[in-house]
C-alpha cells in the first residue's frame, strides 16, 4: 500500500464502501466507480466521504489510471475489458481480502465450497469463543473483512468466509487452517468451465499451513501441493489426519482417528451435510489449543442459521420451510433429498448459467408440485418437464398462496431457490423475509 498515493474502488457494495473507509484511513486519495446507475450505497458514501468522486453508469473501458491501485469489489468480473487493459499497463488489481491479510497479524483459518461456508465459518467462531478465544468472523459471509482493521477490533483469530471472487483478487492466503468443504457447480455467469471454477477456490490453499479436504473427491484430491493434508468425509477415519464418522456399541461417534469427538445425534443440526460440516470445523480447529469439551459445547449448542433450511411456521399440520440460501443446485439437490415428507417446492429467480437437468435426481416422487418464479423460471421448467406438476407465480405471494392451496398436512413447504435472487429482491435474507412474511400473512388471514 505504502508505493501509492491513489486507489480506485470499484463497485460501491458493501466491501467497496469498507474499502473506501480503510483507504482514506492511510492516507490515500480515492475514487470510486460503480456501473449501476444507483448503486446502493452512493448516499451513504456522499455523507461520509464528500470528497471521493464516484462515478457511476456503465464501465468504460481506458478510463482506469495504472498508476492507482485498483480495488475490484467481489460482484465485479475481472473479465471486464477496463480492467483487463489496465492490468495490461501493470496496474496491480486486488481486492478487500487481500488487503485485509496484509494488514492482519493474526491467525486465520479460511473456509470456502460451494455450499456450507457460512455454517462451518459460524460454528467455527463459536467454536473459538467457546474455547475462550476471540474471533473475527468475516468474509463472504456478509461482513467486510476490512472493517475490522480500520475499527481496530481486537480479535485471536480471523475466520474467513472466501468466496470464489474473492479469491480470485487475493494472491496468498497463508491461512493457519484452510478448508474447501466441496464443489458442485455455481457461478456458471462468471467462469469458463468448472475447471476455472475449481482453480478459483483452490487458491484458498497459498501457503496453508493445513488443507481440509473432503476424503475421496474425486476433483479435489488432484489438489496435492499442501503442507498438511487432513480430511473429513462420513466413513471410518484411518489416522489422525482423517476426520470421519464410527458405529460404536453405543451409536454412532464423530471420530478424529481413533479418537472419539461427540456423538453423532448430540448434532442440533440436521441432515448427513451438516455432519461434514462439523467434522470439517473439528478438523479447522485442531490447530488451536482449544478443548474438545468447549468445542463440542459449541456444535450442541449450534441450532443453524436463518434462510438455511430453517421452519419459519406449522401450520395446520403444515411446515414452511425457508432455504433462501439454496442459491445453487447443489443446495438445493440436498435440501430436496434431506426431507423425508411429501414436498411442494418454491424455486426460481437468476440462474447464473446454471445446468438445472443436474436437479432432476433429487427431484424424487417426493415431490409433489414445483411453483416457479423469477427470470429463469422458463429454464428450470424446460429442465424438470414431466418429472413432477410446475404452475408459474408472478411473485412470493403467488406462490406462497398456491402453496397453501395444494398442502395438505404431514407435508413441508420448502422455499430453495437453486437460484441468486438479484432479480427480484435484494439478496437472500430480503428473498426469505419475503416469504416468511407472506406465510405469516397468509396464516393471519386463515385465522381472521
Ligand atoms: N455490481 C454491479 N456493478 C458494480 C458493482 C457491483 O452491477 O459496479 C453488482 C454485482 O454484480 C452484484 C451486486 O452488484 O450482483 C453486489 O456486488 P458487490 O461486489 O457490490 O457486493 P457487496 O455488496 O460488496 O457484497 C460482497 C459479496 N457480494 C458478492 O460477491 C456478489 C457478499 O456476498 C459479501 O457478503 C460482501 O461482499 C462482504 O464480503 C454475497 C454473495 O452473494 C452474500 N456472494 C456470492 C455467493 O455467496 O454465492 C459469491
Ligand atoms: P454458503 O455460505 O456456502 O452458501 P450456507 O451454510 O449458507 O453455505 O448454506 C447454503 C445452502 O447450502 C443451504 O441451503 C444449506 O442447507 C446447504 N448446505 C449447507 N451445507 C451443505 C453441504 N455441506 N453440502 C450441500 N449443501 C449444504
Amino acid at each position: 500500500l505504502a508505493r501509492y498515493q491513489r486507489a480506485t474502488v470499484i463497485g460501491l457494495g458493501i466491501s467497496g464502501f469498507s474499502a473506501v473507509r480503510y483507504l482514506r484511513s492511510c492516507g490515500l486519495a480515492v475514487s470510486v466507480l460503480d456501473s449501476r446507475d444507483n448503486p446502493p450505497l452512493a448516499a451513504q458514501l456522499a455523507e461520509s466521504f464528500p470528497d471521493v468522486d464516484v462515478r457511476c453508469g456503465a464501465f468504460v473501458d481506458g478510463c482506469l489510471d495504472a498508476n492507482s491501485l485498483i480495488v475490484a469489489s467481489p460482484g465485479v468480473s475481472l473479465q471486464e475489458p477496463m480492467l483487463q487493459s489496465v492490468r495490461r499497463q501493470g496496474a496491480q488489481i486486488v481486492g478487500d481480502v487481500a488487503l485485509f491479510l496484509a494488514a492482519n497479524t493474526k491467525p486465520v483459518i479460511a473456509i470456502t465450497g460451494s455450499n456450507g461456508k457460512s455454517t462451518v465459518t459460524t460454528l467455527v467462531g463459536d467454536m473459538v469463543a467457546a474455547g475462550g478465544l476471540r474471533p473475527l468472523v468475516a468474509g463472504n459471509i456478509g461482513v467486510p473483512v476490512l472493517d475490522a482493521i480500520t475499527n481496530a477490533l481486537d480479535y485471536d483469530v480471523a475466520i474467513l468466509e472466501l468466496s470464489s471472487f474473492q479469491l480470485e483478487t487475493t494472491s496468498h492466503v497463508g491461512a493457519a487452517s484452510a478448508a474447501i468443504l466441496n464443489i458442485s457447480e455455481d457461478h456458471m455467469d462468471r467462469y469458463r468451465s468448472m475447471g476455472d471454477y475449481v482453480l478459483a477456490k483452490s487458491r484458498i490453499l497459498k501457503g496453508a499451513q493445513r488443507a481440509i479436504l473432503p476424503r475421496h473427491d474425486e476433483q479435489l484430491s488432484q489438489i496435492t501441493q499442501v503442507a498438511r493434508l487432513l480430511s473429513f468425509e462420513l466413513d471410518e477415519p484411518a489416522n489422525e489426519d482423517e476426520f470421519g464418522v464410527k458405529r460404536q456399541h453405543d451409536g454412532r461417534w464423530l471420530m478424529q482417528g481413533k479418537k472419539r469427538l461427540m456423538k453423532l445425534s448430540d448434532i442440533a443440526l440436521t441432515g448427513l451435510h451438516n455432519v461434514k460440516n462439523v467434522l470439517s470445523a473439528f478438523a479447522l480447529t485442531d490447530f488451536l489449543a482449544l478443548s474438545l469439551d468447549a468445542r463440542v459445547r459449541a456444535v450442541k449448542e449450534f441450532v443453524g442459521l436463518p434462510h438455511r433450511m430453517q421452519t419459519v411456521a406449522m401450520h395446520g399440520g403444515v411446515r414452511w420451510v425457508n432455504d433462501s440460501k439454496a442459491t445453487n443446485v447443489g443446495a438445493t439437490s440436498t435440501a430436496l433429498l434431506s426431507l423425508e415428507q411429501p414436498v411442494i417446492w418454491i424455486a426460481g429467480g437468476q440462474g447464473k448459467g446454471a445446468d438445472f437437468t443436474a436437479l432432476a435426481d433429487a427431484v424424487t416422487d417426493n415431490v409433489q408440485l414445483l411453483i416457479l418464479f423469477g427470470i429463469d423460471a422458463p429454464k428450470l421448467e424446460a429442465a424438470l418437464n414431466g418429472r413432477t406438476r410446475i404452475v408459474s407465480a408472478s411473485d412470493m405471494a403467488e406462490a406462497v398462496a398456491l402453496a397453501a392451496q395444494a398442502a395438505k398436512p404431514g407435508q413441508v413447504v420448502l422455499l430453495s431457490p437453486a437460484c441468486a435472487s438479484f432479480d427480484m429482491y435484494r439478496g437472500f435474507e430480503h428473498r426469505g423475509d419475503t416469504f416468511a412474511a407472506c406465510v405469516r400473512n397468509h396464516i393471519e388471514r386463515g385465522a381472521a
